[in-house]
């Protein structure tokens, strides 16, 4: 009988499994990637008995894999917050889902541990972006403000870690990552002895942001602009986040923020102007590659020769 932990590569995943493992320690092969990489099933070769774990990717999104596992006689273990569509009903699934905004997967997974890892379920919030959750939280712990502010810095510098189009674009393999982690039952000890990693994190992070306020607009006014960063690995990590800021710094316009993947095509983050949070989604499921949801929207492979038509319908959009 073999043990697969899937994982969704973002501070989330790694804080999910990293919780269940100090509980239950396991020899178990890791299968994670990316965090835009959710297909985490689809080459995973099962045998009747085996254990999965799966954690932080949308049941709905795996469906068909996880069916597919569960024929082959696989026990599965699922905790996530995303879409999950219909859950199978099987003995060998056993799914804890909760789709309330304030969930994440490692705060599912808390609960489950009677809150035994619970400093590692505050940095993931932190890390999905559930600031008042986790600020929360970290009062009734008695945190001391720059006991918070450290855990609010490691989930947004693990999270950040996940983003990239490859994993050779990573700062740190999310495997590689867990596995540095998971000797540490408090993130703060981590952060006290593995201080060489939090600090590359972090200040990798703060590099990317700079070097993304160089990049030139390819079109621009009032309502609009469409930036473009070059064919470098930081900025296929920065894209998604730099839009974000961008967004924050001039609510009201909208933003695309197009990354070379290779000669002749981009991936491009979609932002709805904050004071006007709808229709991102719209424009991005104009092309193949393209979906989002209102606010936030993305296209995976937008040809060279497809950017005209997509100035075209942010103006559709936005002006
Ligand atoms: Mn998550």
């Amino acid at each position: 009988m073999k043990y697969f932990d899937v994982f969704n590569g973002d501070a989330d995943g790694i804080c999910s499994l990293l919780q269940l493992r100090l509980a239950e320690p396991r020899d178990a092969t890791l299968i994670t990637g990316v965090k835009r990489d959710i297909a985490l099933l689809k080459n995973l070769k099962v045998a009747a008995g085996d254990s999965v774990t799966v954690l932080d990717i949308s049941m709905q999104k795996n469906t068909v894999d996880l069916q597919r596992l569960l024929d082959e006689g696989a026990e599965v273990f699922y905790v996530d917050h995303h879409q999950a569509g219909d859950i199978p009903q099987h003995p060998g699934l056993t799914a804890h889902i909760d789709l309330d905004a304030t969930a994440c997967t490692a705060l599912i997974v808390d609960n489950l541990l009677e809150q035994r890892f619970h400093l590692w379920a505050i940095t993931a919030a932190f890390g999905d972006n559930l600031t008042e959750v986790a600020e929360k939280l970290a009062r009734q712990e008695g945190l001391t403000h720059s006991q918070m502010f450290t855990l609010k810095q490691l989930g947004i510098a693990l999270n950040y870690n996940g983003y990239g189009s490859a994993i050779d674009d990573l700062f740190y393999h999310p495997a590689d990552l867990y596995r540095e982690c998971v000797s540490f039952e408090s993130p703060l000890d981590f952060v006290d002895e593995k201080s060489q990693i939090f600090s590359t994190l972090k200040e990798g992070y703060q590099q990317d942001m700079d070097a993304a306020q160089q990049a030139p607009f390819i079109y621009q006014n009032d309502k609009i602009a469409v930036l473009n960063l070059p064919a470098e690995k930081w900025a296929r990590r920065v894209g998604g986040v730099f839009g974000n800021e961008m967004a924050n710094r001039y609510p009201d316009r909208a933003h695309a923020i197009l990354t070379p993947i290779n000669d002749s095509a981009y991936v491009v983050s979609i932002r709805a102007p904050l004071n006007n949070r709808h229709g991102a989604g719209d424009v991005a499921a104009q092309f193949a590659t393209g979906g989002g949801r209102a606010g936030a929207a993305g296209i995976n492979v937008l040809p060279e020769n497809a950017v005209a038509q997509l100035i075209d319908a942010l103006k559709q959009q936005y002006q």
